[in-house]
C-alpha cells in the first residue's frame, strides 16, 4: 500500500450555488471518481466549521467576506459563512463517490480555520492525517479537489515539508483566485517541491 489519492473539499458549497463557489467546481467530480480505482487508498476532507465560526465575516462585526481579520495566530482573510456542519452546503458534491477509506474534517475548532488537511491555521494543531498516512505505509500522495489555491495549496505544501512525495493534479482543481492567489499558490507548491502536473 504506497500510494493515496487525497480529494481535498468537493462539497456543495464550493460548488456553482454554494456559499462559496469555485468556478466550475462542479466539473471535476466525474474525473475524480473515474480515477479512485487507480489507488490503493482514498481519502477525502470536509470543511466542517460550528455555525459562527471565526473564520466568517458574519462573526466580525463591521467586515464583509473577503476583508482581512485579526486571527489569534495572525491575519487571514474572512469568508461568507459556508460547510457548517450538518448542513447540505457542507456535504460533498452528490455525484461524488464518497466510499473512500478516510474522511477527513478540519476547521471544527471555532477559533483556528484549516486550510491544510494535516495542520489547522495555527500551524501547530494537527488533524491526525500524517499518523493514518504513516501507519499505513501512504508515501505517495496525489491531491486534487477545491479550491487550488486555499485548501489544496496548503495541504500540498505541508505534505512536502512532512516528506511526503506528492503530486498536485491540476486539471482536476479549480481556484478561487482572490488577488492573484492562483498564480501564487502554484509558485509555492513547485517551491515546496510538489509536482504539478
Ligand atoms: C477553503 C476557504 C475557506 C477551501 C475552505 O476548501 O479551499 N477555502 N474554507
Ligand atoms: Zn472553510
Amino acid at each position: 500500500m504506497t500510494h493515496a489519492l487525497i480529494v481535498i473539499d468537493v462539497q456543495n458549497d464550493f460548488c456553482p450555488g454554494g456559499a462559496l463557489a469555485v468556478p466550475e467546481g462542479d466539473e471535476i467530480v466525474a474525473p475524480i471518481n473515474a480515477m479512485m480505482d487507480d489507488f490503493d487508498a482514498v481519502i477525502l476532507t470536509q470543511d466542517w466549521h460550528p455555525a459562527g465560526h471565526l473564520s466568517f465575516a458574519s462573526s466580525h462585526a463591521g467586515k464583509n467576506p473577503y476583508d482581512m481579520a485579526e486571527m489569534p495566530y495572525g491575519p487571514q482573510v474572512l469568508w461568507p459563512d459556508h460547510c457548517v456542519q450538518g448542513t447540505k452546503g457542507a456535504a460533498f458534491h452528490p455525484d461524488l463517490r464518497s466510499d473512500g477509506d478516510l474522511i477527513i474534517r478540519k476547521g471544527f475548532r471555532s477559533d483556528i480555520d484549516s486550510y491544510s488537511a494535516f495542520f489547522e491555521n495555527d500551524q501547530t494543531t494537527p488533524t491526525g492525517l500524517e499518523g493514518y498516512l504513516n501507519t499505513r505505509g501512504l508515501r505517495k500522495l496525489t491531491m486534487v479537489g477545491l479550491a487550488t489555491d486555499f485548501c489544496v495549496h496548503f495541504s500540498a505544501v505541508d505534505a512536502a515539508r512532512l516528506g511526503f512525495d506528492v503530486a498536485v493534479r491540476m486539471d482536476m482543481c479549480r481556484a478561487i483566485d482572490l488577488d492573484g492567489s492562483s498564480a501564487a499558490a502554484q509558485t509555492a507548491m513547485r517551491d515546496a517541491g510538489v509536482t504539478l502536473t
